[in-house]
């Protein structure tokens, strides 16, 4: 496994309906062109980082469709098509299914219960699946069973019950050292890694996203921008102000692997 080497994305651009994503608190609506600029943004930053990044159409009866990451797993041996948790993104995995048979030899299909992808941190000594209100026990021992089809040892483990997703809570920096929350840290679930601490108060930074040399982290979250630059990681910053309306990070918006025998990106390109 090649867990930070990838040189394709899928993203969805953000349909008109985005702005009525679901999202657990209640402030200030998104605005549409902060959340498509945003979107844009990032896109640029996945190609900066050496990715082919393939924009695929908006859907409009699906508000929460340009998160991308939640209804599938992608690997470059294979996908998983998964049954995301709410009610009213299950048909995201219904759109996604050709796009992902078009690339993928091998597709899974979830059968049982639900996962959200963004419950599922992909490390190279295993998959963390964490158990939310998104992901429930049933969706979890199914999915341990495919990832085992494909080669990789899931395990079930407890979600922050504060966040959406576990990986709002975490993310991988290198081969083996995660950036967490102080709370998922201490829960004591990363043994045998090094763990980096988001500063206090930047808890919602512990979703960066490591992509070949570079980490791209929100642009909200200064002190942990610091804290990854002295720890010498290669930092993208990216803005973060509508979509985090949304309960949204960055590892969210798009689907991401390495593909033998597909060029990558030269990001150095003038
Ligand atoms: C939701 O509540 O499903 C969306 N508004 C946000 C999903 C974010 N997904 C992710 O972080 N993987």
């Amino acid at each position: 496994m090649k867990p930070l080497e990838f040189n394709q994305a899928l993203v969805r651009a953000p349909s008109a309906s985005a702005v009525h994503g679901l999202r657990a608190g209640c402030g200030p609506d998104p605005s549409l062109d902060g959340i498509r600029r945003e979107h844009a943004a990032y896109v640029a930053a996945l190609e900066s980082a050496g990715l082919a990044v393939t924009v695929l159409p908006p859907l409009e009866e699906f508000p929460d469709a340009l998160f991308v990451e939640d209804p599938a797993l992608v690997f470059s041996n294979g996908a998983i098509l998964l049954r995301p948790g709410a009610a009213t993104r299950r048909g995201e995995a219904v759109a996604l299914e050709p796009q992902l048979r078009a690339r993928f030899d091998t597709l899974l299909v979830l059968a049982e219960g639900h996962v959200d992808g963004g419950d599922v941190l992909v490390t190279p000594q295993g998959v963390f699946i964490g158990l939310s209100a998104r992901t429930n026990p049933a969706g979890a021992a199914a999915l341990v069973g495919l990832l085992a089809e494909l080669g990789y040892e899931g395990r079930a483990v407890q979600a922050p019950p504060e966040v959406l997703h576990l990986k709002s809570a975490c993310s991988l920096l290198d081969a083996g050292t995660i950036l967490a929350t102080a709370r998922l840290a201490g829960s004591g679930i990363f043994e045998g890694f090094r763990v980096v601490v988001v500063p206090e108060g930047e808890e919602y930074g512990a979703n960066t996203l490591r992509l070949n040399d570079s980490v791209l982290a929100s642009a909200a979250c200064p002190r942990t921008l610091d804290l990854l630059d002295q720890q010498g990681f290669e930092v993208l910053p990216l803005q973060t102000t509508e979509i985090s309306k949304l309960d949204a990070g960055l590892s969210c918006m798009s689907l991401r692997w390495y593909a033998a025998g597909c060029a990558a990106v030269d990001s150095r390109r003038s």
